[in-house]
């Protein structure tokens, strides 16, 4: 059973920048899907792209995994050819129960879940990497290296998934979207002020990137092709292929 969340059901005094801990971890699984539009789809998607991309003897890697919901796609969807799942996340309690949750599946493949940054991680021999909605987290000075390292790391023919909430490059275009997202998320039961005090926990917290941001860096770092194959409002997810 999904623990419900609501976190930000009461009037708080401050607000304080959001973080992964213990609350959070409870009722992720209740959170991520009331608050991401098409995530089930997307975490679909990833096993399917798995079957085609994923190379016998090949790693995948699996960064920002939180609770597994990616590496335990790939895992089901890989049971045919050999190959090691990694999953990073940089907070303990998440990587406490992911641990958990993964433990509890039986299959043909090994998913290894490290607590760890995902700008430390080593890939390589990786025939696929996820990043599903975790970049957004991550320090924009530190964004391209890391992407240099997923791109270094992965075999030729090797995909980078990256699923990210983007920002619309007009400021009332982006406009348009945000209240289209809080009306999903008022549609999935949170309340108005669930919807602005969460805002306001990551506002310092989740710094987005427009669409050609994104691409231009996948490119400049040596990715041949960015693919958008999944968009709806500002949450969108893309396969960029390395030559
Ligand atoms: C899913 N991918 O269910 N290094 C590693 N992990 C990090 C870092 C970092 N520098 N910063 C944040 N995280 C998952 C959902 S959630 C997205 C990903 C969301 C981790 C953080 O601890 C959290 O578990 C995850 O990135 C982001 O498919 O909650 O919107």
């Amino acid at each position: 059973m999904k623990k419900h969340d609501n976190i930000y059901a009461n009037p708080l005094e401050k607000v304080a920048d959001f973080t992964f801990d213990e609350s959070v971890v409870d009722v992720f699984p209740d959170m991520i899907q009331r608050s991401v539009p098409g995530y089930e789809t997307i975490i679909h998607t990833i096993g399917e792209l798995a079957k085609s991309w994923v190379s016998e003897g090949s790693n995948v890697y699996d960064l920002g995994c939180s609770l597994g919901a990616a590496s335990l796609s790939v895992a089901r969807a890989t049971q045919d050819r050999k190959c090691n799942i990694v999953g990073i996340d940089s907070s303990g309690a998440m990587v406490e129960r992911c641990k958990r949750v993964v433990q509890a599946f039986t299959l043909n493949n090994p998913i290894i879940i490290e607590q760890r940054l995902a700008q430390d991680v080593t890939i390589d021999n990786a025939s696929m990497v996820v990043m599903n909605f975790t970049l957004q987290f991550i320090p924009p000075s530190d964004r391209e290296a890391l992407l240099k390292t997923i791109f270094d790391g992965l075999n030729p023919g090797g995909i980078l998934v990256l699923s990210e909430k983007i920002r619309h490059p007009t400021l009332s275009g982006n406009e348009i979207l945000i209240d289209l997202h809080h009306q999903f998320k008022r549609d999935n039961g949170y309340s108005e002020l669930e919807v602005s005090q969460k805002r306001a926990a990551l506002e310092k917290v989740m710094l987005t990137d427009t669409f050609n941001e994104h691409e231009q860096r996948l490119k400049s770092v040596g990715f041949s092709d960015v693919v958008m194959w999944y968009k709806c409002y500002n949450f969108t997810s893309m396969i960029a292929v390395k030559p």
